[in-house]
């Protein structure tokens, strides 16, 4: 591969598919162009004859699908002379912003809900100097803040209200199709505030319009029981889930969710804590990708369609893995097996290995 052809991130890999940047002022940490990942394992532990894919978005710069949207969010803002950025976030959009913010040397200002973020995505925005800010409330509540802020005062909004953001989440679908040469059959996402399910399903319908792909995939969205807004078709005020990236109660994409949803023949439903958690493990223990709890949110909601045959056989199905597993590694130690401890000899370790004669 000569430097002409090295991989320069997703604003100049589909440029023509996205609103128009001019090169000086493109924001970018090489993200977009990560992995699908075949399952290998999983279809045949839970009996299921359809063909299983990760979209593994954790192997983003700042660990999740979020860097696509803020290439773009960040991109614009500074080619408009933006000097700061702003964001309520359960955590991986304060990442994201703030490692792009640094980059293009602009400021940001991150509002998440106390306690309730992985340690993982605080740490992030910490260390990328971001204005990290508190506050005594969740997601829903911060971002209401945020927009105010943002429409009062000189700082850009760079939640995924922001169009930019979901025009650089489409990406990912223009990947997929371009990998496997089709569109999938289905297509699994978390859904939380709701923008990703919307920007792929955007970004489908502009790859079949252009030709690329001769099918659109059914759009399958899943939100945890205690913070399910748009199956339960009302407002959550306290949501409440182990899956702390998508415990939102009024997500700002609802409508063009359910659009989504409807468009395209699919469906949005709930699995409990229990359920991720089962799926997060299985993942991570038999296909050694280890995502976060809302990410795994995907496998949980397949298993259950799965065991209502609700798939045909030999569907290909896409599961969007939109964080990486690190984040949030207090969840991984809780649902995994405890270190054994060892007085430090060999004979010691033997015996634990059951290798003792
Ligand atoms: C890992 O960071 O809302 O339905 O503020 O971090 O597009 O909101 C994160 C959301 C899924 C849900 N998976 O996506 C935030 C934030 C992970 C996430 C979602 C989020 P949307």
């Amino acid at each position: 591969m000569t430097l002409k052809d090295k991989y320069e991130g997703i604003i100049k890999r589909y440029r023509g598919f996205l609103p128009e940047i001019d090169d000086k002022y493109i924001i970018t940490i090489n993200e977009g162009n990560t992995p699908l990942i075949k399952a290998r394992n999983l279809s045949k532990l839970i009996n299921t004859d359809i063909e299983i894919y990760f979209k593994y978005e954790g192997l983003n710069p700042t660990g999740s699908f979020k860097d696509r949207g803020m290439t773009m969010a960040v991109s614009k803002a500074v080619s408009e002379g933006t000097k700061a950025v702003i964001c309520a976030s359960t955590g991986n959009t304060s990442a994201s912003a703030s490692a792009y913010a640094a980059r293009a040397g602009i400021k940001s200002f991150v509002l998440i809900p106390e306690g309730k973020i992985a340690t993982g995505k605080l740490s992030q925005a910490l260390i990328h100097g971001a204005t990290v800010i508190q506050i005594k409330g969740n997601f829903d509540e911060a971002l209401v803040i945020t927009k105010e802020i943002a429409k009062e005062y000189d700082v850009t909004l760079v939640n995924s209200v922001n169009p930019f953001r979901l025009e650089g989440q489409k990406t990912a679908s223009f990947e997929i199709a371009d990998e496997l040469g089709f569109a999938p059959d289905y297509h699994i996402l978390p859904v939380g505030n709701a923008g990703n399910i919307t920007a792929y399903w955007k970004g489908y319908k502009e790859y079949y319009d252009a030709g690329k792909i001769k099918s659109l995939p059914k759009m399958l969205g899943f939100q945890a029981e205690g913070a399910a807004p748009i199956v339960l078709n009302r407002i959550i005020e306290k949501p409440h889930t182990v899956a702390t990236a998508i415990r939102i109660g009024n997500p700002a994409s609802w409508q063009k969710a359910v659009a989504a949803r409807d468009e395209s023949g699919g469906l949005i439903e709930s699995v409990s804590d229990e359920e991720i958690l089962k799926a997060y493990f299985m993942l991570a223990s038999n296909e050694g990708v280890f995502c976060e709890p809302a990410s795994a949110i995907t496998l949980a909601g397949l298993i259950k369609l799965s065991g209502r045959g609700f798939f045909e056989k030999g569907s290909v199905c896409v599961l969007t893995l939109t964080g990486h597993g690190l984040k949030d590694p207090e969840n991984a130690i809780k649902v995994s097996k405890e270190p054994l401890a060892a007085p430090c000899d060999k004979n010691s370790v033997l015996k634990i290995m059951g290798l003792n004669k």
